[in-house]
């Protein structure tokens, strides 16, 4: 339960209108509550481009695989061959990550967390409120109507313990009952899952997600597929970076302190012409 004043905008244009609202109101802190077919199908532009100015907002992606509200059609990230009502026979897509995609358009933070895992969820939350700039956080969860258990496999306790990959910061990436996994580089610029005693202590990455190069949040976003078979959750990029309201709010500032409004000399500027009939 929340305490707070919402708004309810647009489908898919809800990160363009908190953008507006971030930046008129540095004062508030402004939430963005999407899903899968909002933020990633009609409103996969804007998602992008949030991220791209890391506006100060942060953006919670309920991601439940499934167009929900209209009723059970595929979304963009139902996995091939799903069946639903809008694919009948099946799907033939491919479907986004949405932790690649938002690291691949330069978010400042990514994290994951269960819908069902109050602990974990509250930790990436608490951390993206007190980001400064876009905070994307992919929460997975079950639609019980119209695609009921998307996320079982994670829920069960045994499936998780060898599924899941918590990450803490500053610690290596270990997993599973009795911390036997773990995570290394792998090929050019990639991650791997493998057994600790295989890969040896000292080959464990050790989490940083304040690393600037999005190559390694990448990595681990890609750690994480669609089967569920390894998934990341927590924080896996952090990074700090100049916000756009911040600097859209400096440059009014500017311009108000110039005290020089040249509107005529704008309209009449260089790149006009007149036109001689
Ligand atoms: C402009 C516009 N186009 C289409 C719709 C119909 N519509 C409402 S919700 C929705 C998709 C919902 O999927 P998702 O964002 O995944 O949310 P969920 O219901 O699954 O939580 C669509 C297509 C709409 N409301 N407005
Ligand atoms: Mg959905």
């Amino acid at each position: 339960y929340l305490n707070t004043y919402g708004m309810h905008s647009i489908h898919g244009r809800a990160p363009s209108i908190a953008t507006g609202l971030a930046t008129a109101r540095p004062d508030l802190s402004v939430w963005v509550v999407t899903g899968d077919g909002d933020a990633l199908s009609i409103g996969g532009n804007h998602l992008i481009h949030a991220l791209r100015r890391n506006v100060n907002i942060k953006i919670l992606l309920f991601n439940n695989r499934i167009y929900g509200l209209t009723k059970g059609q595929y979304s963009p990230t139902s996995g091939p061959g799903m069946v639903t009502k809008s694919t009948p026979m099946g799907s033939v897509d491919t479907p986004f990550n949405p932790l690649s995609l938002a690291i691949g358009a330069e978010a400042s933070f990514v994290g994951r967390a269960l819908d069902s895992d109050r602990k974990g969820l509250t930790e990436v939350l608490e951390a993206a409120a007190k980001h400064r700039g876009s905070a994307l956080v992919e929460i997975y969860q079950n639609c019980p109507i119209f695609n009921d258990g998307a996320f079982d496999v994670l829920k069960d306790k045994d499936e998780a313990a060898t599924r899941l990959i918590p990450l803490k910061t500053g610690e290596p990436i270990k997993f599973g009952p009795q911390g036997e996994y773990g995570v290394t580089r792998s090929g050019w610029a990639g991650l791997e899952v493998g057994k600790v005693a295989n890969i040896g202590e000292e080959n464990l990455v050790v989490h940083d997600p304040a690393i600037e190069d999005t190559s390694y949040a990448f990595a681990l976003s890609r750690i994480g597929d669609q089967n569920l078979n390894h998934v990341p959750t927590g924080i896996l990029r952090q990074v700090e970076r100049p916000t756009y309201d911040d600097q859209a709010r400096a440059q009014v500032e500017e311009a108000r302190a110039a005290r020089k409004p040249d509107l005529q000399g704008l309209l009449r500027g260089k790149d006009t012409w007149t036109v001689v009939s």
